[in-house]
């Protein structure tokens, strides 16, 4: 608050040890701690180079079975958050591998998943009854409570980003799982069909919003990287962002997840972005070209697969010699949705 904590006197150390036993607290000895002048997060700027990941993954192949792991995944837990598997403070990050001829087994739970897709010949996931196949830079959402399971029929390994709101479902004392009782579920769709049903703006008559997730389950990278090559004809760059398209629900035009915001932007070559803060700390992947991020001072040269994290309120520069493409995620939705949501563009 605007005053720092009254001073303690003996008196009043007594008070605070005599109500603590009785579980009560005083607010004014951690009001400044609790309610902050702007937001003091714990989570650091961070950058995982994936030739490193990558290595890792494969030397964990030879340890253990996507099927024994249930999940052969590498979290990518941000060093200011030791110990909790969080790669921001309300969001989870992994690097997960499949190899060939291997699954990963149906299960479900209440957290809501995000794949962005790193390496991948013939991939697949499976999410509702229905398959698709994973190509490189493609976003796939697993909806909270759906049986998903994940296999690999190529002949090389399938890599992706898992991003999971795993802390969120934590704080608030959700979480439940359970396992399918097969490696695989059923398939009872053909594949394509939520695109064919939704992704064509265009929604069968009479259909009634019946999830908070988007029906479209996979935004294939070619389609998005084409919106972004016509539009960038119009030349419409942001100063902060170059063009920063959100992946949207085509139901109500919302963002595709209820709790993490995907987002796909073009740095156009020579592109130096103004600075740029916001309360919605976002995990970032490059996709396409290289580039250099300043955050909060400290800068990350980075490339294609290449994870690094701008937190809370930390302010980050861009800049790309070439053109550059990133995908990025954050808990934007939740934050609009508690109208928490704050921005702050340039130095002002
Ligand atoms: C999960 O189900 C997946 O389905 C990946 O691929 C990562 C991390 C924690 C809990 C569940 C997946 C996960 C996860």
């Amino acid at each position: 608050m605007s005053h720092a904590a009254p001073v303690n006197t003996e008196a009043r150390e007594a008070f605070y040890k005599a109500i603590d036993p009785e579980s009560m607290r005083a607010l004014w000895s951690v009001m400044g701690t609790i309610i902050t002048p702007e937001p003091r997060s714990g989570c650091q700027p961070v950058m995982w180079k994936y030739d490193t990941v990558r290595a890792r993954l494969m030397e964990a192949a030879g340890l253990i079975t996507a099927k024994e792991a249930e999940r052969r995944v590498l979290i990518l837990e941000n060093p200011g958050l030791k110990g909790t598997s969080k790669c921001t403070t309300s969001l989870y990050c992994g690097v997960q591998l499949v190899m060939p001829g291997e699954v990963a087994p149906a299960h479900r739970h209440t957290q809501s998943a995000l794949r962005f897709v790193l390496e991948a010949s013939g991939g697949h996931t499976a999410v509702g009854g229905e398959r698709t196949t994973m190509h490189y830079g493609d976003f796939v959402i697993t909806p909270n409570w759906q049986w998903h399971d994940h296999g690999n029929t190529s002949d090389d390994p399938v890599l992706w980003l898992d991003g999971l709101d795993i802390p969120l479902v934590q704080f608030l004392d959700a979480s439940f799982a359970e396992g399918f009782g097969d490696d695989e579920q059923p398939i009872t769709k053909p594949e394509g069909d939520a695109h064919a049903r939704y992704g064509a703006n265009m929604l069968p008559l009479g259909y009634e919003k019946v999830a908070t997730t988007s029906p479209i389950f996979n935004y294939p990278y070619e389609r998005s990287r084409e919106a972004l090559e016509q539009m960038r004809r119009m030349e419409e760059w942001d100063p902060c962002h170059g063009l920063k398209m959100r992946y949207t629900n085509p139901v109500d035009g919302g963002w595709a997840m209820p709790t993490i915001g995907t987002c796909l932007q073009l740095l156009p070559r020579g592109f130096k972005s103004a600075p740029y803060r916001s309360t919605d700390a976002t995990v970032f992947t490059g996709v396409e070209g290289r580039g250099r991020s300043t955050v909060d001072g400290q800068v990350f040269e980075w490339g294609p697969r290449d994870v690094f994290v701008v937190p809370s309120w930390k302010e980050v520069v861009h800049e790309v010699d070439e053109d550059a493409v990133l995908f990025s995620y954050s808990d934007r939705p939740v934050q609009e949705k508690c109208g928490l949501f704050r921005e702050r563009r340039g130095n002002s």
